[in-house]
């Protein structure tokens, strides 16, 4: 399972994608003929995208184009042998456990996609809504509900609740493990991820190197204990320092001339 942050302007075309309700020719991974199959766990009379206008009218919303309005829990169903009755299980239970958590009324829409490549997934859309410590009031802030700490505790909640419900440890998903379903997002992510393992090991490639120069430094001054005032001026030099430059340049002159 892994999670997804969006802004207002995004929302529409979201929940229209959610619902399949938006047109669907450039995306390639979804199968039409099994769109019918989708369900929606969050059940109002009224459409999603009007629940998400009345529900983020009630609540302290910053004006700003960036603040994150919507956020989606993605739920990968596990690849293991489920029954349709049990796969629904997993997904009811799933969303009994984030509309707990995240609070029902928060919830925007909730589908299960059966129509795309890969596992059957679910998308918990909800408001991100905290209470403000100091006016106790509710407001939009996906900082203060999908905190590091949520993040670090969510999974292993989920796993204790669904071997809760199914007797056993059914492995749920984390983002990392879930492959194949990856949206553009998390595609950036993970080449921004690999780009940080490279520079990681550059960075530890150079401290080697660093290592071996000072052990080779600490033999040579072992043997000629005056090589410490030589490197303490070519620190000098190194460092710009023009005098001690000039007066090096000055000493060899003399030594030379001698
Ligand atoms: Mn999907």
């Amino acid at each position: 399972m892994h999670v997804e942050k969006y802004t207002k302007s995004a929302v529409g075309h979201l929940l229209r994608h959610y619902n399949r309700t938006a047109n669907h020719v450039s995306n390639q991974d979804i199968c039409a003929d099994k769109t019918e199959f989708n369900y929606n766990l969050c059940k109002r009379e009224e459409f999603d995208l009007s629940y998400y206008k009345k529900r983020i009218s009630q609540v302290k919303c910053q004006n700003r184009a960036d603040v994150k309005a919507l956020c989606d829990w993605i739920v990968t169903l596990p690849k293991k042998d489920f029954t349709k009755e049990q796969e629904q299980l997993f997904f009811q239970s799933a969303y009994n456990f984030l509309a707990e958590r995240y609070r029902e009324k928060n919830v925007v829409s909730a589908w299960v996609h059966k129509d795309e490549a890969g596992q059957p997934h679910l998308h918990f859309c909800f408001i991100p809504v905290a209470i403000d410590k100091k006016k106790g009031i509710e407001k939009v802030s996906a900082k203060e509900v999908l905190t590091r700490r949520e993040l670090q505790t969510i999974h292993k909640d989920m796993a204790h609740y669904m071997e809760h419900i199914f007797g056993y440890d059914i492995g749920i998903l984390n983002g990392t493990t879930v492959g194949g379903n990856k949206s553009i997002t998390e595609l950036k992510l993970q080449d921004s991820q690999k780009e940080l393992t490279r520079r990681i090991s550059e960075i530890s490639s150079l401290k080697q190197i660093k290592h071996q120069s000072i052990s080779e430094l600490a033999n040579a001054i072992k043997q000629k204990p005056s090589l410490i005032a030589d490197v303490s001026k070519a620190i000098n030099i190194a460092l710009g320092n023009r005098n001690e430059l000039t007066q090096h340049l000055h000493h060899e002159e003399r030594f030379r001339s001698r």
